[in-house]
């Protein structure tokens, strides 16, 4: 993870919710290490990078597997040097690590691992030469993907923003997204419109982080026997940020 910088606000955002307090962030920042650790996870933290406000949405960076790391190339100029500051972060854990190159571009926000198969989300930030690359990597590395184009989704940045992998075959999938023939096969939890924003959950061993305040798609998660644990999520929101993206997690 990475500290918010105290210019946090000057990063991007697409959604009008307001100015966030740093204050909050900072406090809301905090909860979630403390969830972390709480679920039984070892944290390394960066301090705040002020070059980059956009920085704390550390999981835009890398691709982590099992089988090896990708550093990636974001898709915002703005954040494109954000990889040179983790990469040797990332080499430490990951000896063998690859790198997509350009002009190709990918968020890490628009891949979403679901066991051994990769789905990665073409956006306004991961261009068709970046996933290109991408399934190329991860199939050296022994795993498959598939491409789920979200260009014409308005309403979400990333892929993840719509879909979250939770394990047991399950996916947590907005209206709008859950149709994709992709999903066959799947467990699908399905989540509202009005409670879109909830879509965007982290499995941790055994416990499901949920962004605070969508009592539908935590009931349905309690129903089905996963254990939600809530996070309030309102500034990083306010920044287009989602609950994944605070995180690069191995
Ligand atoms: C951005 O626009 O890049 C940041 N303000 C938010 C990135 C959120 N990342 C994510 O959901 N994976």
């Amino acid at each position: 993870m990475r500290i918010p910088g105290r210019n946090f606000d000057a990063g991007l955002t697409t959604v009008s919710l307001g100015r966030p307090q740093l204050e909050r962030v900072l406090a809301q920042h905090s909860r979630y290490r403390r969830a972390l650790e709480g679920c039984g996870l070892e944290l390394t933290t960066l301090d705040a990078d002020l070059r980059f406000p956009d920085s704390t949405f550390v999981e835009d960076t890398a691709v982590l597997t099992p089988r090896g790391a990708i550093l990636t190339r974001p898709g915002a100029a703005s954040r494109m040097g954000e990889v040179d500051a983790i990469g040797p972060v990332v080499r430490e854990f990951f000896p063998r690590t690859l790198t997509i190159e350009a002009p190709g571009t990918v968020d890490g926000g628009d891949i979403c691992e679901a066991g051994e198969h990769f789905f990665i989300g073409l956006s306004q930030r991961t261009s068709a030469e970046g996933a290109r690359q991408l399934a190329a990597q991860l199939a050296a590395l022994g795993y498959t993907s598939s491409e789920i184009d979200v260009r014409a989704m308005t309403t979400i940045l990333h892929l993840k923003s719509g879909v979250s992998f939770i394990g047991d075959n399950t996916l947590v999938v907005m209206d709008g997204l859950a149709e994709r023939t992709e999903f066959r096969g799947f467990d699908l939890v399905r989540v509202s419109v009005e409670e879109s924003y909830a879509a965007n959950c982290v499995r941790v061993n055994e416990r499901v982080l949920v962004a605070e305040g969508f009592p539908l798609m935590m009931a349905d998660l309690r129903a089905r026997g996963f254990d939600p644990l809530e996070l309030e999520m309102s500034e990083f929101r306010k920044m287009d940020g989602g609950l994944s993206c605070l995180s690069l997690r191995f």
